[in-house]
């Protein structure tokens, strides 16, 4: 048996408490100055030499055999023989999840709205989708066909017309899965592009990659950093970081269902991080003892336990309402309420990306099928950021039209204000409208 996995309890109220919640949350995402300059200088070269700086860089990053751009292009037809190649029963799961995720997406359309005021003016917003976007889909560890679900399903619903795919292929590999799930989802185009070169392509275009309006979908540090540098040049959703969870029982759930819900993000990387609360301490104990005899079970045992050893812990608070600051101080991406009445605590939740409610429902539905999305804001950012949505692909316009009143009535406001602002041109151009 491999030996007992060390992960730190806490006590709220402690002396030492407040530093050490604060060390636990603390997450430096940034990175260094040579991936910096790196992402740079890929940027430059696809930006001068478009599709031939992308085999290059294709070439070499994933040592992808391809001799001409054409064959990074992967096509519809593709896309479809991989989705028909799969296991029914994958197939099936995955239409059943893709149902469920646009049905839940499509009550986040937004509506065009126009109002009269009193002076007959109409004021109103419409709403309008982004004519393009781009979704990166990680390769290696992180080829989640969940999230190629998630990230193209509601740019769809919003009614985005052109959805343009990368993912990197390693040595020329791509996962059926994801190619399957984004036949599925309606990407419409496709490219074995994957690293700084993607984000670069797309925010840019190239010969054969079209430029795009935003940019939406995780990736390692090279994509982060890509994406941060193309900010402002197109949209870009989110720089996510990596998965959290915060569970918080009552001590009425059966401990192993808790232990393998903190498993179940502690298993994303070494870097993820889960984070138990309860007021029953005896508990406590209970949901220790589930992780350790659970933990030698488990396919990817050395993630989960460096994961928990190094950012985990186990709480003990000293009571409900302690358990509740507990949840607004951490902002967590996932909040699991197993307590016998979730709906009780929702109105003092401030902070948390999505929130799973009651003991049986664990956080991996969330992931795969249950409906919402599953990019969520991490390390805190639920504080001020939502999860990923309809209305990210969306935008506004503002209404303004004026009848021959309205224009009277208005124009002698801006016209006076435009006098203290010494804009000539801008007062007599509202003043023209002035009926005398
Ligand atoms: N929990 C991840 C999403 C995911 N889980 C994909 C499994 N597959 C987002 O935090
Ligand atoms: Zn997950």
């Amino acid at each position: 048996m491999s030996e007992a996995l060390v992960i730190r309890k806490l006590k709220a109220g402690a002396p030492e408490f407040d530093r050490q919640l604060e060390e636990l949350l603390s997450w430096e995402g940034v990175s260094s100055k040579e991936v910096q300059n790196s992402v740079d200088e890929i940027i430059h070269q696809v930006r001068q030499e478009g599709d031939q700086a992308l085999l290059a860089l294709t070439q070499k990053f994933d040592r992808h055999p391809a001799e001409s751009f054409a064959e990074l292009e992967i096509s519809q037809d593709q896309l479809r023989e991989a989705f028909e190649s799969l296991a029914p029963a994958r197939r099936d799961a995955l239409k059943a999840a893709a149902e469920r995720i646009t049905r839940y997406h499509e009550k986040q359309q937004q509506e065009s709205w126009q109002y009269r005021e009193a002076d007959g003016t109409l004021l109103g917003q419409q709403i309008m989708p982004l004519d393009r976007v781009g979704v990166y889909v990680p390769g290696g560890k992180a080829a989640y066909p969940s999230s190629v679900l998630m990230n193209v399903l509601p740019a769809k619903v919003a009614g985005v017309k052109e959805i343009i795919m990368v993912a990197p292929a390693p040595e020329g590999e791509l996962n059926p899965l994801v190619l399957g799930a984004a036949w599925l989802a309606g990407a419409t185009r496709m490219f074995a592009l994957g690293g700084a070169q993607a984000v670069a392509a797309l925010a840019y275009g190239t010969e054969s990659v079209p430029a795009v309006d935003k940019i939406v979908g995780p990736g390692n540090i090279f994509v982060a950093t890509a994406k941060r540098a193309v900010f402002g040049k197109v949209g870009i959703d989110m720089i996510a970081g990596p998965s959290e969870i915060l569970v918080v029982c009552d001590g009425q759930t059966n401990p192993d269902w808790i232990a393998m819900d903190l498993f179940s993000q502690a298993e994303h990387d070494e870097d993820a991080q889960s984070i138990f609360v309860t007021w029953d301490p005896a508990y406590l104990e209970q949901v220790e003892a589930s992780i350790q005899r659970l933990l030698p079970t488990m396919e990817r045992a050395e993630i989960i336990r460096t994961s928990l050893q190094e950012r985990g812990a186990l709480i003990t608070v000293a009571s409900e309402q302690e358990a509740l600051e507990m949840i607004n101080r951490i902002a967590p991406e996932h909040l699991e309420l197993s307590v016998e009445d979730p709906q009780k605590w929702l109105p003092e939740i401030r902070h948390a990306g999505a929130i799973f409610m009651g003991r049986y429902t664990a956080e991996a539905v969330g992931d795969y099928c249950a409906g919402p999305n599953h990019v969520l804001p991490t390390s805190g950012t639920a504080r001020f950021s939502s999860p990923l949505g309809v209305y990210d692909f969306q935008k506004r316009s503002s209404l303004i039209f004026c009848s021959p009143e309205g224009a009277s009535e208005l124009g002698k406001i801006a016209g006076e204000l435009a006098d203290g602002e010494s804009l000539t041109a801008h007062a007599r151009s509202a003043r023209y409208r002035v009926k005398d």
